[in-house]
């Protein structure tokens, strides 16, 4: 961290006023370094008081994206990039891939004019109020444990969201996060195999969170975690965090059941398409692997996301 994140980390815990004298004793550098760290932070739009004897009171944290200030939130090495405008954050993923990436990154927009869903949907991406990141990774794992990947993901948004929030929030299978009854938040994993080997080469995971977003196009039924007391920064950098711990961890089983938790569909019937032919079923569960459990007809079918896709006119029902 420099010394401007510094000060800003250190008026972000306390609650009264702290002096000039303190923070460059703190941080071992001069009055004036202070001084002109707490500029630069004003001109990022904080909103720090600063008043004669008594010192400096952080009254509003400005809410832009910063790859330092990401950075700071993340345990080990995973490059940061940011950008204010970009066609899609896992469209950039795949082009630095395409160029030869080949480690680790995270990649985050403040906007984007090409968020992307699965099977070609939309994501709007509004600027300011969301967080739309992709991570570029390189996991030693073979095609089939992708879906993994995104109920393991699932559970790592809730629980760091949860933290923040100091509330519960719900998860659809197999990529959606909900917060009272809107979604909020969707993930697109996108995996870059070798069809040969079976084995994957990267994954582009994708995660698009609507922190403070308020109004959505009429097409679109969606809410936000209307969060204002956390910053996006704070936000993407322990997502990002908790991902890259959760992929450095050998699996195990708990995961499915944090995930179960907070299953929103059971006993709803949803209504989805396999093979071009719609067809209803009841939701029952979901297996350790990920996939769905439905009961049609009094017998049990278990759907995998890869072949189906919910309709979603059925949901709620
Ligand atoms: C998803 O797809 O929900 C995955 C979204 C992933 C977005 C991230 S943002 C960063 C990265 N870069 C990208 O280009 N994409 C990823 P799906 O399950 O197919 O849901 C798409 C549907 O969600 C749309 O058809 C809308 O109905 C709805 N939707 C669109 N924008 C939304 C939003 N901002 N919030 C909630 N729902 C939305």
């Amino acid at each position: 961290m420099n010394t401007r994140q510094k000060i800003l980390e250190i008026l972000k815990t306390e609650d009264g006023y702290v002096s000039g004298e303190m923070l460059s004793k703190e941080l071992g550098v001069s009055r004036n370094a202070v001084f002109k760290a707490i500029d630069v932070l004003r001109s990022e739009g904080h909103e720090i008081e600063g008043i004669n004897r008594k010192g400096y009171m952080l009254k509003k944290q400005a809410d832009i994206l910063d790859a330092d200030m990401i950075s700071s939130y993340i345990n080990g090495d995973l490059g940061v990039e940011v950008f204010e405008t970009i066609d899609s954050t896992n469209d950039e993923a795949r082009r630095l891939y395409r160029d030869g990436r080949r480690e680790p990154v995270l990649i985050v927009a403040d906007t984007q004019t090409k968020g992307r869903g699965r099977r070609g949907r939309d994501f709007y991406s509004p600027s300011h109020t969301g967080i739309y990141m992709t991570l570029l990774l390189f996991p030693d794992i073979a095609m089939e444990d992708s879906l993994k990947i995104t109920t393991r993901t699932a559970v790592v948004i809730a629980e760091t969201i949860e933290k923040f929030l100091g509330d519960s929030v719900g998860i659809k299978w197999v990529n959606d996060l909900y917060y009272r009854d809107r979604k909020f938040c969707g993930i697109l994993t996108e995996a870059v195999t070798d069809f040969e080997t079976r084995h994957v080469d990267a994954i582009i995971l994708g995660i698009g969170i609507n922190v403070t977003t308020e109004a959505f196009p009429k097409d679109i039924v969606a809410g936000s975690l209307g969060l204002h007391t956390v910053t996006r920064n704070e936000i993407a950098g322990s997502v990002a965090d908790g991902i890259i711990r959760m992929m450095n961890c050998p699996e195990d089983s708990s995961y499915m059941e944090e995930y179960r938790k907070r299953f929103i569909l059971t006993g709803k019937v949803i209504g989805f398409e396999k093979d071009g032919v719609t067809r209803e079923g009841l939701v029952k569960g979901i297996t350790d692997e990920g996939h769905l459990i439905t009961e049609m007809n009094g017998e049990e079918v278990i759907l995998s996301s890869g072949e189906i896709s919910v309709r979603k006119d059925f949901l709620n029902k």
